[in-house]
């Protein structure tokens, strides 16, 4: 038996180990690691999809840990077994923010039902989201059947989460007086569930007001989904209250788009974007890794710099260079 066959067997008997090694196979950027992994997966493929995919955002602070280990541990003990993953694009220069301290979230990370993995450090967001999305697909594979994708919401890694899970939770802080979070529009816009979170001692009047803002706000949104018209609740991941809840939210929600068709259609949806996100990274990294294109690269990146080139001309020559060779070989 190959390597890849036996590690495929034990990720399928739900071998934490076997999967911890799965995932770092598929964020290794070496080329045979990348066929093992595409072995990997591709064997693995059959085993997929039974999960429900969560996603969770919000400010620093804001208590997504906190909310994830209160989530995960209550997901636990009524029998279900919990994944969580991380998009953190900036862990490749700060050497990662979430996931990364893992003492944040040691109650849940050493639960055998438990499965935690920081975000992989690839650097770009395409290349962080593309192994994370594999990572998924192990982790289900593995019997896990709650995934639990976060991030911290720079740049676009919101919707990059978002368009890789079923359901996205937004976690906000209470906040004095009728001021929005400043949070960007398109954000609320991909929200299924938002929660005002800290709603506990002092803050909990703070709380219930952040809530009738959003609940106000939230009227001129349109629902991503036709079944689902996105909630505004508050909660205390710190004393678990409104925990429960939120999960009643989640099998609500999933079972009315699952009615409706929707549950399927943007799963569907999500694997054909995905193939061409995945279409589009192989063929840049062929492309620029060509010599034919590599031979140019230099006098045309300083040719179009001096606006001797258009962009567009630029981009047509690195593109006929790219299919020559290609052709030639
Ligand atoms: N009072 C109160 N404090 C909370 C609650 N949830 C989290 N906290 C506290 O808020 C602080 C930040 O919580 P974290 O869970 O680390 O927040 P985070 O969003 O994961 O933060 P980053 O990983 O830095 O983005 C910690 O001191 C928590 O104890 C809550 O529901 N109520
Ligand atoms: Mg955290």
């Amino acid at each position: 038996m190959t390597e890849t066959a036996s590690l495929e067997q034990r990720i399928c008997r739900g071998d934490r180990r076997a999967l911890a090694k799965g995932i770092t196979l598929i964020e290794s950027t070496r080329a045979d690691h990348r066929e093992d992994a595409v072995a990997l997966l591709e064997a693995l493929m059959p085993s997929t999809g039974e999960a429900i995919r969560i996603g969770i955002s919000g400010a620093p602070g804001v208590g997504k840990s906190t909310f994830i280990e209160a989530l995960g541990n209550h997901l636990i003990d009524i029998g279900h077994r919990v994944a969580v993953l991380a998009v953190d694009p900036t862990s490749a220069v700060t050497g990662g923010s979430i996931l990364g301290d893992k003492t944040r979230m040691q109650t849940l990370a050493f639960r055998d039902q438990a499965f935690v993995r920081p975000s992989p450090a690839a650097g770009t967001l395409g290349g962080v989201t593309r192994r994370t999305r594999e990572s998924m697909l192990l982790c289900e594979a593995a019997g896990f059947d709650v995934i639990i994708v976060e991030t911290v919401g720079v740049g676009q890694s919101e919707t990059a989460v978002a368009d890789m899970t079923d359901a996205f939770l937004l976690l906000l802080l209470p906040a004095g007086g009728d001021e929005l979070q400043g949070i960007k529009r398109g954000i609320m816009e991909l929200a299924d569930i938002i929660l005002v979170n800290k709603a506990d001692g002092e803050q909990r009047n703070a709380a219930e007001r952040t809530m009738a803002d959003y609940r106000a706000a939230q009227q001129f949104i349109k629902p991503r989904y036709r079944a689902w018209q996105p909630s505004v609740a508050t909660c205390s991941a710190l004393d678990g209250q409104g925990i429960e809840t939120v999960w009643q939210q989640l099998r609500e929600m999933r079972s009315g788009l699952i009615e409706s068709g929707e549950f399927d259609a943007h799963r569907a949806e999500q694997a054909r974007a995905w193939m061409w996100a995945e279409t589009t990274a192989l063929l840049i990294a062929d492309l620029t890794a060509h010599p034919a294109v590599r031979a140019l690269v230099a006098d045309l990146e300083q040719s179009v710099r001096t606006g001797e080139t258009p962009p567009t001309v630029g981009a047509q020559r690195l593109i006929e260079a790219f299919k020559a060779a290609s052709c030639d070989g």
